[in-house]
């Protein structure tokens, strides 16, 4: 069997989209096509993203054709310990490798998710402004004490997945501690976990992000996202951007329209603005900038005499 990949990232962070060779997912909604590799082709999940092809840092999706005709194709994404809701920086990168593969051409578009449709607009090969899915605060000022290490303070937003937005702590946001951060992250987690701190209906919070003040004094924050398999996210995060949005205009830090210029712990950007979802002011509708490029296209083989066709596996979640 094959699959045909094309490669891109998104201020660092990867993305692998499986363009063609895919199984056949048959009809139905992107939530049941994912929901039907999930339960028959996760091994070619597997396959994708982890080692000796993959890494835990790739985010894999899944190009499908839309069931919306207004939309120019359909993506679920994954990881290399499951599936994502959404995905900011892929969705970048699936719209400059639809644009690398000639689907799309400079202009207003839209995708079909799992969570719902996503537009966008390609400005040009590598600059997309996507907007996400509704996004909110939770809770606010949660505060825990991780053993060891100290207090955090911080709010649960859902920007397209669970975050917990840590604004109070004594983290310096450096790139030469992220190994101390994604340690720190762990422990955080582990604490939401064991005090049972969750998103709504009980959803596990699988993103930790850290946020500091930024190194470039053109941006207004910094961040460090720990990512639900245990790698740190290379870009800004899109969907944790949308939640920190949430968080800002529901403490009426950041009006309407106001860009909000998000910095990465490489020092990349996305730059972000919102608009009121409701009247009630519950939610918001943020809209995403960044830039991906195109890294590579490839032939996955997976040879039946293989051992490690469907890569190799390894319980991340129990560091
Ligand atoms: O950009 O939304 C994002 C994202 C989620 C996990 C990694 N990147």
């Amino acid at each position: 069997m094959s699959l045909v990949v094309v490669d891109s990232h998104t201020a660092g962070e990867p993305t692998r989209i499986i363009v063609s060779g895919g199984p056949s997912l048959n009809s139905g909604s992107l939530a049941e096509r994912r929901d039907r590799f999930r339960h028959d082709f996760d091994h070619l999940r597997s396959a994708v993203v982890h080692e000796p092809r993959g890494s835990d840092v790739l985010v894999g999706g899944m190009l499908c054709k839309p069931t919306d005709s207004q939309c120019v194709a359909g993506v679920f994404f994954f990881n290399n310990v499951g599936y994502l809701g959404m995905c900011g920086h892929g969705t970048i990168g699936v719209a400059v490798t639809l644009a690398h593969l000639g689907r799309i051409a400079p202009g207003e578009h839209c995708l079909e998710t799992p969570v719902g449709l996503v537009p966008f607009t390609l400005h040009d090969e590598n600059r997309v402004t996507l907007e996400n899915v509704p996004s909110y605060r939770l809770q606010k000022d949660v505060a825990i004490d991780v053993s060891g290490i100290g207090r955090f303070v911080g709010d649960v937003a859902w920007g397209g997945n669970w975050f917990y937005l840590v604004h109070q702590n004594n983290e310096r946001l450096e790139f030469s501690r992220v190994d101390d951060l994604t340690s720190v992250g762990w422990k955080i987690r582990h604490e939401l976990q064991r005090r049972q701190i969750t998103g709504a209906d009980g959803a596990e919070i699988d993103h930790i992000d850290l946020f500091g003040p930024p190194m470039s004094s053109d941006n207004h924050s910094r961040n460090f996202v720990l990512c639900p398999g245990g790698a740190y996210d290379r870009s800004p995060c899109g969907t944790g951007t949308s939640a920190k949005l949430a968080c800002l205009a529901a403490d009426g830090k950041l009006q309407p329209g106001e860009v909000w210029r998000q910095e990465s712990i490489l020092g990349t950007v996305f730059e972000a603005t919102y608009r009121w979802d409701d009247d009630q002011h519950q939610s918001i509708v943020s809209r995403i900038t960044g830039s991906a490029f195109v890294t590579g296209e490839a032939t996955l083989h997976l040879d039946p005499h293989d051992p490690f066709r469907y890569g190799i596996c390894t319980d991340v979640t129990s560091r």
